[in-house]
C-alpha cells in the first residue's frame, strides 16, 4: 500500500515545511553553538507545529502481529533529527553519506580524516561548521572537561576486573550530581527552556567522557598510571589518544575517524532509542546516556567489536593466520552449529556492507595493507557472506561497523578488547545527546507506545 498518498495541491503545501538548513556566508558564521541553537529552535518548533496542525492526522505506516513479536522492525515510531539510516546506503548524518563527511567536514592541521567536533555540530545544527567553529568546540570541550573528585574516587575504587563498560556506565550516573537540569527542573524553569540546561549538561559530558574513559584504560589495564592530561590547544580526539597513552599520529587520526562515524545510528537502535526513551522521563543527561550504555553493552550490539576479536583470536589459535578458504569455512559453519552468532555480521536495517565497516577497511588498505590480521579479516568478509546466506534465515549476510573496529585497534597496540566497546560509547554520545537537545527543544512528552498481551492481540486479529 502506497503511504502518504498526496494531491499534487498538497505536495507543494508540504515543501513549505522541508528545506531547514540555512546557508550563510562562512565568514559570519557564529562560533557559539549555543547562539546558534538558540536562534534555530524557535524556527523549527515554527516549522513543526505548523506541520503538524495540517498533518497531524496522515498514516505513515502499518504494524503487523510480526513486527510486535519482531523487535519492532520497521515500525515508523520515532522523530529522530541528526541521522536517517537507509538499508542499502547506511548512515547519512544530516543527509551526508560517511564519504561526504570525510570531504567536507574541518580536519586537524595536516590530518586527513574529519574532526568530530565538526560531526557534532553538523548532527546539532544540520549545518556543515566551519574551521572556526570546530575550534571553538574543541577549545569548549577541554575547558568543560575535568571531573569531579567523587568521579574519580569512584573509578579508582572498582575493581579492575569490573568489566569496563560497566564502569563507564556507573561513572557517567554518578556524574548526574553536576547536572544542571536537576536543578533547572527543580527551581521551576519553564518546558521551553529545558533544552538549555540539557545543552550544558551534553556539552559537559561529552567533554568528560574521554577523561572518565581513559582513567578506565589506565586504571583497568596499566596499573592506575601515565593518566596525560587535556591540552586546551588540541583537538578534542588528539586529548583522548594522549590521555590513553597513545601519541602515534596514525592512531590519532584513527580515532578522529572512529569517534565520528560510530556518533549516530538514527533513533530505533538499542543505545540511541534508550537514551530517548529515558530522557523522555526527565531523567537528566547523565542518567539518561548512562542507560543507553547498558544497551550497547549488549553483545547484539556494542560489544560485538569485542566479541568480533574474541572471535578471531580463538579463529587463529585454531585454524593459524594463514587458514585456507575451506578450513575459515568450518569454523564460521562450527560457529554456527554451536548457537552463537558470527559477531560482526548482519544487521536489523542494512541490508548491504555497513558503510562504516567500508571506511574502516579503506583506512585500513592505505594504513596497515600488510598486517597479518587485516588480511585475515579481509578474507573473513569473503567467506562470511555466502555461509550466512546458506543458512536460509540470517535477513543481512554483510559485514556491519564492528566487524572491523578492533583489526585497527590492535594494530596501532590497544589489544584490550574488552575496552572497544566503551571508544564506541564515547562516540555514541554525539549523536544521542544531541538527539535529546532536541527532544526538549521540541517539547517532545514521556514515551508510552501501547501493548497488548497475546490473547488481545490474538483477539484484535479475528475482530480486524
Ligand atoms: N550470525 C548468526 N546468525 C545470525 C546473524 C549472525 N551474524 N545475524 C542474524 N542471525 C540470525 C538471527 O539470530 C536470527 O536467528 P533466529 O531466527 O534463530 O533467532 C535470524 O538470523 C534472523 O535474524 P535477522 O532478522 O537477520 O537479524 P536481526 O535483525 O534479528 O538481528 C543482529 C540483527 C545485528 C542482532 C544480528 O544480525 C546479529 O546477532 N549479528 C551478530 C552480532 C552483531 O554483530 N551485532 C552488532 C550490530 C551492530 C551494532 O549494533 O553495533
Amino acid at each position: 500500500m502506497a503511504l502518504f498518498r498526496l494531491s499534487a495541491a498538497r505536495c507543494l503545501e508540504l515543501q513549505k515545511f522541508s528545506a531547514p538548513i540555512i546557508l550563510r556566508p562562512l565568514s559570519d558564521a557564529s562560533t557559539d553553538l549555543k547562539k546558534v541553537l538558540s536562534e534555530k529552535i524557535p524556527k523549527e518548533q515554527e516549522r513543526i507545529k505548523a506541520f503538524r496542525k495540517n498533518y497531524g492526522g496522515t498514516k505513515v505506516g502499518e504494524v503487523t502481529v510480526d513486527m510486535m513479536y519482531g523487535g519492532m522492525r520497521g515500525i515508523k515510531g520515532l522523530v529522530w533529527e541528526p541521522s536517517v539510516l537507509d538499508a542499502d546506503e547506511g548512515i547519512r548524518f544530516r543527509g551526508k553519506s560517511i564519504p561526504e563527511c570525510q570531504k567536507l567536514l574541518p580536519k586537524a592541521p595536516g590530518g586527513e580524516e574529519p574532526l568530530p567536533e565538526g560531526l557534532f555540530w553538523l548532527l546539532i545544527t544540520g549545518d556543515v561548521p566551519t574551521d572556526a567553529q570546530v575550534k571553538a568546540i574543541s577549545k569548549e570541550w577541554a575547558a568543560r572537561s575535568s571531573i569531579p573528585a567523587h568521579v574519580t574516587k569512584a573509578l579508582n575504587d572498582f575493581p579492575k576486573t569490573l568489566h569496563p563498560m560497566t564502569q563507564f556506565s556507573a561513572a557517567i550516573t554518578i556524574l548526574n550530581s553536576e547536572s544542571e537540569f536537576v536543578k533547572a527542573y527543580s527551581s521551576g524553569t519553564k518546558k521551553a527552556l529545558y533544552w538549555e540546561s540539557v545543552y550544558e549538561d551534553s556539552m559537559n559530558l561529552i567533554a568528560k567522557l574521554p577523561v572518565i574513559a581513559a582513567t578506565i584504560y589506565r586504571n583497568t589495564y596499566k596499573n592506575g598510571k601515565g593518566l596525560g592530561s587535556v591540552d586546551s590547544g588540541k583537538d578534542w580526539s588528539w586529548n583522548f589518544a594522549n590521555m590513553l597513552g597513545y601519541d602515534n599520529k596514525e592512531f590519532i587520526e584513527l580515532m578522529r575517524l572512529y569517534l565520528t562515524i560510530h556518533s549516530d545510528h538514527e533513533g530505533g537502535n538499542v543505545s540511541a532509542h534508550t537514551t530517548h526513551l529515558v530522557g523522555s522521563a526527565l531523567s537528566d543527561p547523565y542518567l539518561s546516556f548512562a542507560a543507553g550504555m547498558n544497551g550497547l553493552a549488549g553483545p547484539l550490539h556494542g560489544l560485538a567489536n569485542q566479541e568480533v576479536l574474541v572471535w578471531l583470536q580463538k579463529l587463529r589459535a585454531q585454524v593459524g593466520d594463514n587458514p585456507s578458504d575451506d578450513k575459515l569455512k568450518e569454523f564460521i559453519w562450527n560457529t554456527l552449529k554451536s548457537g552463537q552468532v558470527v559477531p560482526g555480521y548482519g544487521h536489523a536495517v542494512l541490508r548491504k556492507t555497513d558503510p562504516r565497516y567500508t571506511c574502516q577497511r579503506e583506512f585500513a588498505l592505505k594504513h596497515l595493507p600488510n598486517d597479518s590480521l587485516f588480511k585475515l579479516v579481509s578474507q573473513v568478509y569473503k567467506i562470511v557472506p555466502p555461509v550466512l546466506l546458506e543458512t536460509g534465515k540470517v535477513k543481512n549476510p554483510w559485514p556491519n561497523v564492528d566487524a572491523h573496529s578492533g583489526v585497527l585497534l590492535q594494530y596501532y597496540g590497544m589489544k584490550e578488547m574488552n575496552y572497544y566497546t566503551v571508544l564506541f560509547g564515547v562516540s555514541r554520545a554525539l549523536g544521542v545527546l544531541s538527539a535529546l537537545v532536541w527532544d526538549r527543544a521540541l517539547g517532545l512528552p514521556i514515551e508510552r507506545p501501547k501493548s497488548l498481551s497475546t490473547d488481545l492481540l490474538m483477539k484484535a486479529t479475528k475482530a480486524a
